[in-house]
């Protein structure tokens, strides 16, 4: 059991957050913004999943690296997380045309890192975290880092056990009987999976380095590649110099400073369907993720609107809103939404009917109107008496996407 002690670790840590992935398979919701500012549970972005779990965990000196489409994750950052730091902290977002090296932008994870020689070169932090901003999960950070200097390794990366079947879009490891890792494919055609086991350890793109390691690898690197890659160049390459890197097997180790019943959770979110179900699950009666355990808030904008709203409408039709999240200053007059998700400022107007739906904020839904198992984008306003996921013929004659699922993509 590997307990963290925030005054020890956290502040002699640095994290860097990568957040510059298009996130192409989520694909047209990704059109305009990246994977890290993806809406997530109504009021959350992704990011805030991982600034969460760095903050919790103690760690508040945080560069977030961004490069496509960043204005509005800029923003976000400055506009929500800048405001938690205290003296010596700060969350900085940094793309790559601000660094010192030329007009190039970064080209693979370690080269985006390599590009912030400057920082890790004049830093007193012993350690680094880097960690990714595309993923929904809850970890706790501080735990990684005692379990990556109490077994003196010089890079520790959390691990997660999945089928050969999802193997193929991971780093692919295997250990020997001390955690250590032996071999790394990334993205293997042919996975290797666990002995005696029917599952793969899968790299989850976060990983801990000792500061002089990271300077150590890096230059080591970048002479070989240009396009320098944690999981394609650096790990297999500390592997064959003979450096000690560790697994930490994020669902083995509990977790004891979330709270009691809290376990690990982590969601790729990094297609159509898999975001879908996992927003959906935040409204079940138990869902696998709690967002109301406040020994571990997440946190994010909280935006300075009013209320939300239910109202009945001049004929006495009652707007409501069942098994949903509904979020500030969203107004439902003389309808009803069940089982979904409305982010900020969304008006559902008379006679209407939301179903197993997501939308982002400021969506305006018209009168007559019925929408089932569709995502609808931020600003949108569907037309009175519009009928989106009943004809899927119809849904993609009007240039929406439809999933082999079903769901509906409205952007
Ligand atoms: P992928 O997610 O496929 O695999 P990648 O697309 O490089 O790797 O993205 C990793 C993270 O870095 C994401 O958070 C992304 O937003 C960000 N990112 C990518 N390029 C960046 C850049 N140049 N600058 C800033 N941010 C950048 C990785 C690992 C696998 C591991 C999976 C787990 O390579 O080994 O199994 O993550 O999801
Ligand atoms: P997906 O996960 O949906 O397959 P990714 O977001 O991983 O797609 O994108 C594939 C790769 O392209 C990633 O390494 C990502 O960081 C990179 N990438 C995406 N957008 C840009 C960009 N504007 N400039 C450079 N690289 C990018």
């Amino acid at each position: 059991m590997y307990t963290s002690a925030i005054s020890n670790f956290a502040g002699n840590t640095i994290a860097m957050v990568l957040a510059g992935g298009k996130g192409e398979r989520l694909s047209p919701i990704t059109e305009n913004r990246p994977k890290p500012y993806v809406p997530f549970g109504g009021k959350y972005k992704i990011i805030d999943f991982v600034l969460s779990n760095l903050f919790n965990s103690g760690i508040k000196r945080v560069y977030i690296l961004t490069q496509y489409r960043a204005y509005s994750l800029n923003k976000h950052i400055q506009d929500s997380w800048a405001k938690w730091a205290g003296l010596g902290e700060f969350y900085d977002t940094i793309s790559p045309e601000t660094t010192n090296i030329g007009e190039e932008w970064f080209k693979g994870t370690a080269d985006a890192i390599f590009q912030l020689m400057r920082v890790l070169e004049s830093t007193d932090a012993d350690y680094i975290a880097i960690f990714s901003g595309d993923h929904v999960y809850k970890m706790d950070i501080g735990q990684m880092i005692s379990y990556h200097i109490i077994n003196k390794a010089d890079m520790t990366l959390a691990a997660l056990e999945v089928s050969p079947a999802e193997a193929t879009r991971f780093g692919i490891f295997t250990v020997d009987d001390n955690y250590q890792v032996t071999a790394f494919t990334e993205k293997p055609r042919e996975p290797v999976t666990i002995p005696d086991r029917p599952t793969c350890f899968a790299s989850m793109g976060n990983y801990i380095f000792s500061t002089q390691k990271l300077i150590e690898v890096l230059k080591a690197g970048r002479q070989y590649h240009a396009d320098l890659d944690f999981g394609k160049h650096v790990i297999p390459m500390m592997i064959e110099t003979g450096n000690r890197i560790l697994a930490y097997n994020f669902m083995d180790n509990l977790l004891p400073r979330m709270g009691p019943g809290e376990k690990g959770y982590w969601k790729d979110v990094g297609t159509i369907d898999s975001y879908y179900e996992a927003n959906m699950d935040l409204i079940n009666v138990v869902p696998q993720l709690n967002l109301y355990n406040y020994r571990w808030p997440i946190i994010t904008n909280q935006g300075n609107y009013p209320p939300s709203k239910t109202v009945f409408d001049e004929d006495g039709r009652r707007g409501q809103s069942l098994n949903s999240y509904t979020c500030g200053g969203c107004i439902i007059s003389g309808s009803t939404v069940r089982r979904s998700i409305l982010g900020p400022c969304c008006k559902i107007n008379s006679y209407s009917l939301v179903e197993d739906s997501i939308l982002f904020d400021n969506v305006e839904i018209g009168r007559h109107v019925k929408v089932k198992k569709a995502i609808i984008d931020a600003q949108i306003k569907i037309a009175d008496g519009e009928e989106i996921g009943y004809n899927h013929e119809a849904d993609r004659q009007k240039g929406y996407m439809v999933t082999d699922s079903g769901i509906v993509v409205v952007t």
